[in-house]
């Protein structure tokens, strides 16, 4: 438990780092009441008072009580969460997830924690900064492989479940796209190979997948002709064409209009020159369309970009 709870009863001058029970519950999505019953039953979170008798809580715990909520929600009674040491609120969230964990158990799950409470709070900067330092660590490759995809994923998670607004979800994929665009945008401008055109079809806005094949095909030494999202057939199709393209990749996620989207791969396929390769991504059920590729993975993308042409 945090070393801050021994000196609960410390009356504090400033709030710098410091929120109201309010402020904790809405941080970590839980009830102010349920702050107030733990604290009675279990010891924890205590707080440390002002002289008005107000409670007041360091932010640095809301990443454990991320935690225990998590795990509470997956059916672990609060007497087990509350007590547990991080490393086994972490062993639970993995074996209730059934997901294998990669590197040192937990230690992305944590990470991604960190990152989500720093959207609840519209904390940009750091998030910024702490997605810009893992890069460092991990290399930009397994950052999106191990990093990005499953924050996302979780993102999206808490999008449908109402514990996250579509203003957190905004904020949060404007960061992601700014730091991914920053690693791949210098790349492309030292290609050693050929290029890539990279877009979505008319009427679809995601674009961070894109954003992470762009990632993956520029540290490949491709050269990314980014198009984007909402691109219209006969633009892809004028790029696709240009001398050195190698690939043209569209996007896909499971908004996409997979029956126009199907229709309009056929038209792609038949306008490209045939040694154009021609690549769908992402994991939907799209229709089988003869010349296209469907690559339903980032990982799997990974290990395709070895065969999409020579590269020095
Ligand atoms: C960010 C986001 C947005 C942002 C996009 C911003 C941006 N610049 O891209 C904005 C706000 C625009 C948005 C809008 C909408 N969104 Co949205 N969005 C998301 C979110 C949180 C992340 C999507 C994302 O980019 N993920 C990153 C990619 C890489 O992960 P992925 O999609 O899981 O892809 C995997 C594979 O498919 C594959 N892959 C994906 N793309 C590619 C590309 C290539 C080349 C390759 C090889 C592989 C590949 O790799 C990934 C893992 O290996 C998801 C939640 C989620 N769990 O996915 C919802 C989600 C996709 N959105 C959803 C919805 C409903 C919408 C809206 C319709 C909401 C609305 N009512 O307006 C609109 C649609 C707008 C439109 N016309 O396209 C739903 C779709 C549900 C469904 N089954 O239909 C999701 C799943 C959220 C949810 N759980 O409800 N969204």
């Amino acid at each position: 438990m945090s070393a801050t709870q021994s000196d609960h009863d410390e009356v504090l001058e400033g709030d710098n780092g410091f929120v109201s029970i309010g402020g904790l519950a809405r941080a970590c999505g839980l009830a102010v009441e349920t702050l107030r019953n733990w604290e009675r039953r279990y010891g924890f979170p205590m707080p440390h008072r002002r002289g008005s008798g107000h409670r007041r809580y360091p932010m640095s715990l809301v990443p454990r009580l991320s935690l225990i909520r998590e795990v509470i929600d997956f059916g672990f009674k609060p007497s087990f969460a509350v007590s547990a040491t991080e490393d086994e609120l972490v062993t639970a969230i993995i074996s209730a997830r059934g997901a294998a964990p990669r590197g040192r158990a937990g230690e992305p799950l944590l990470e991604i924690e960190d990152w989500l409470t720093l959207v609840r709070s519209f904390g940009g900067a750091s998030l910024e900064l702490k997605l810009r330092r893992s890069i460092g660590r991990l290399g930009a490759s397994r950052f999106v492989l191990e990093r990005a995809v499953p924050f996302l994923d979780e993102l999206g998670r808490k999008w449908e479940s109402g514990a996250l607004t579509v203003a957190h979800e905004h904020f949060a994929s404007a960061v992601v796209e700014n730091v991914l665009s920053s690693v791949w945008r210098p790349l492309s401008l030292r290609p050693r190979g050929s290029r890539v055109v990279l877009a979505s079809f008319e009427g679809e806005l995601h674009t961070l997948g894109l954003h992470m094949a762009a990632v993956l095909l520029t540290m490949a030494g491709f050269e990314v002709v980014f198009l984007g999202a909402n691109t219209p057939l006969e633009d892809l199709l004028l790029a696709g064409n240009e001398p050195q393209v190698a690939a043209v990749i569209v996007g896909f996620v499971k908004s996409s209009n997979l029956e126009t989207g199907a229709e309009r791969l056929a038209a792609l396929r038949a306008g490209l020159e045939p040694t154009r390769t021609l690549v769908a991504g992402g994991d939907v059920p799209l229709l089988e369309c003869s010349g296209v590729i469907h690559i339903k993975t980032m990982a799997a993308f990974e290990s395709f970009l070895p065969t999409l042409g020579e590269v020095d």
